[in-house]
């Protein structure tokens, strides 16, 4: 058995079977909701054994913030991470923690992620929202919010990390990068799951054969985008391409190879597109069944960006859409849109459950069920509330039970990015339309790496914005909270700092 945990029991979802163990009750295509609706009545930690893989699960608040300690804990691989190296090899995302590289990369590319770097991102995630808003303008139906959302934040990933155009929003079809890139991902995805069942190894192999040309092409696409820029006498360092390419390390003055940049420019398509469109895509699916909500949200937009509806935010505008902003945090914390990760200790520790766990032990946090954990979030946890994040309620509310963007050293390095992206893009979309939903619509949720719904779509309606909202103090942002002391930009990324509750995006750190 993996991940053994020296034998300890653990509550399990009933109908264990002998050599599947609880495989029959999960559903293969939806793990993550199935492992949710298994979970419940089992506890704050639990188990479920597939085939000769155990997961530990942590459901619960107070274990998971037990997990934060990263005097005691670190980041652990899941067999998912595992799986995902095949792709991303040693870059940042799936590096083991004592891998050179990762210390290097994450140090090179940290100043590449600060607040202040995304100046020069903001008006390249500005264009590609233009041209999605161009397509939408002569859009006759309903659009399908997750495609459209995909697209967006593919282009700005693409944009920002290697200045490459792939032509989303002008192309019929997709650029041949963008399926492969799925396919290969998904291969390494469903070895990953193939894993502890039997006769995996014969499948893994089949599914090699069939995926091997993808991978080349993905490989190979990403490498000459690297030589030919090594090659290119400019050194341009305006990208994150440029930077690992350029920069050396200010202490030791060593570089990636080349090898390394192909899986860090990886890593950032994977780890930086899915999840930001997800993000967009539920805190709009919230937005448009509720109009109370969307009428705060068009006010918002328009007391901070007046009556014409092609005006586009300042760099300086964005981090002033405070409700868009817990609008985001709320649908971060039912739908984490990067839903599980993984915890190992540094040393031999007791839990406060009271299980023994080793170094060669992980547990997976399983952040939607944390994030509903009713000590801390009341027993409204289910229900969707933007409110819970105005500064007044924050506060007090225990930290590291909030983690959607994981936590410690190795909490994403993209944050702020994400961030600036779908608050900027939530910005001008509800400036610029009306959105009508289909009231029929139930929420599916389909799973890839990440959560993600699906089949959601919206009307969209050109709309002139209110001429009441601009009349209000400019750029005031929500007039009903009372403006406070928000620490400046830094570069601090690790999410430690758990102080500044309620602060805009513009802050140091993220509510926990
Ligand atoms: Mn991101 C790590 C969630 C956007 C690049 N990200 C993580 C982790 C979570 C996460 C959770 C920690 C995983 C773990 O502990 O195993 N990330 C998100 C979410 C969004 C997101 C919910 C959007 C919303 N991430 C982005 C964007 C980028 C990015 C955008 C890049 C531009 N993320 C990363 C990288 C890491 C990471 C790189 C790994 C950091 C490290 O280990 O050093």
């Amino acid at each position: 058995m993996r991940n053994d945990w020296g034998g300890q029991k653990f509550p399990h979802p009933a109908g264990r079977k002998p050599i599947a163990g609880d495989a029959l009750g999960a559903d293969p295509l939806k793990p993550l909701q199935s492992t949710l609706r298994r979970s419940v009545g089992l506890g704050p930690i639990f188990e479920l054994k597939i085939f000769d893989q155990k997961f530990v699960v942590v459901a619960g608040a107070e274990l998971a913030a037990e997990l934060a300690d990263e005097s005691r804990f670190e980041k652990a691989l899941s067999p998912a991470l595992v799986a995902l190296r095949e792709f991303a090899g040693a870059g940042l995302f799936t590096a083991y923690n004592d891998e050179t590289d990762w210390a290097l990369a994450h140090d090179l590319l940290r100043p590449a992620f600060t607040r202040d770097a995304m100046r020069s991102y903001h008006p390249i995630m500005l264009a590609a929202a233009r041209e999605l808003f161009d397509q939408w303008d002569a859009a006759t139906g309903p659009v399908d919010v997750s495609a459209d959302m995909t697209k967006l934040t593919m282009e700005t990933i693409s944009r920002t990390s290697f200045s490459t155009d792939f032509g989303s929003f002008t192309r019929d079809e997709p650029h041949p990068f963008i399926p492969a890139m799925i396919a290969a991902l998904r291969a390494g995805q469903r070895k990953g799951t193939l894993n502890s069942m039997p006769g995996a190894a014969v499948m893994a192999k089949r599914i090699d054969k069939r995926n091997a040309h993808h991978l080349a092409y993905v490989d190979n696409l990403l490498d000459e985008i690297i030589s030919a820029r090594r090659a290119s006498p400019d050194v341009d360092d305006h990208d994150l391409l440029g930077i690992m390419l350029h920069t050396p390390h200010p202490e030791t003055g060593e570089r990636l190879d080349d090898v390394n940049i192909r899986h860090q420019i990886l890593t950032f398509l994977v780890a930086g597109h899915e999840t930001t469109s997800g993000a967009l895509s539920f805190a709009l699916y919230y937005l448009s069944r509720d109009p109370a909500l969307l009428a705060r949200a068009h006010e918002e937009v328009d007391t901070i960006l007046g009556p014409d509806r092609d005006v586009e935010p300042t760099f300086e505008q964005v981090p002033k859409f405070r409700f868009l902003r817990r609008v985001l945090d709320e649908g971060l914390r039912l739908w984490p849109t990067a839903p599980a990760y993984a915890r190992s200790p540094r040393e031999v520790t007791t839990l406060s459950s009271g299980h023994v766990m080793r170094p060669q032990d992980w547990a997976l946090v399983l952040l939607p069920a944390v994030h509903r954990d009713r000590t801390v979030w009341g027993d409204t946890a289910d229900e969707f509330d933007p409110d819970r994040f105005l500064p007044e309620n924050s506060r007090g509310r225990p930290t590291h039970t909030y983690k959607p963007f994981g936590t410690g050293e190795r909490s994403c390095i993209g944050r702020q990015f994400a961030l600036h992206e779908a608050i900027l893009v939530l910005a001008r979309m509800l400036h610029r339309y009306e959105l009508t939903h289909d009231p029929s619509y139930e929420l599916s949720i389909t799973e890839r790496l990440t959560l993600m719904p699906e089949g959601f779509e919206l009307g969209l309606r050109l709309r002139t914005p209110s001429a009441g909202g601009a009349a209000s103090a400019p750029g005031a942002g929500d007039q009903s909270e009372p403006s406070r002391t928000c620490p400046a930009s830094s570069s601090d990324q690790s999410g430690l700092n758990a102080t500044s509750q309620g602060c805009p995006s513009g802050s140091a750190t993220y509510p926990e």
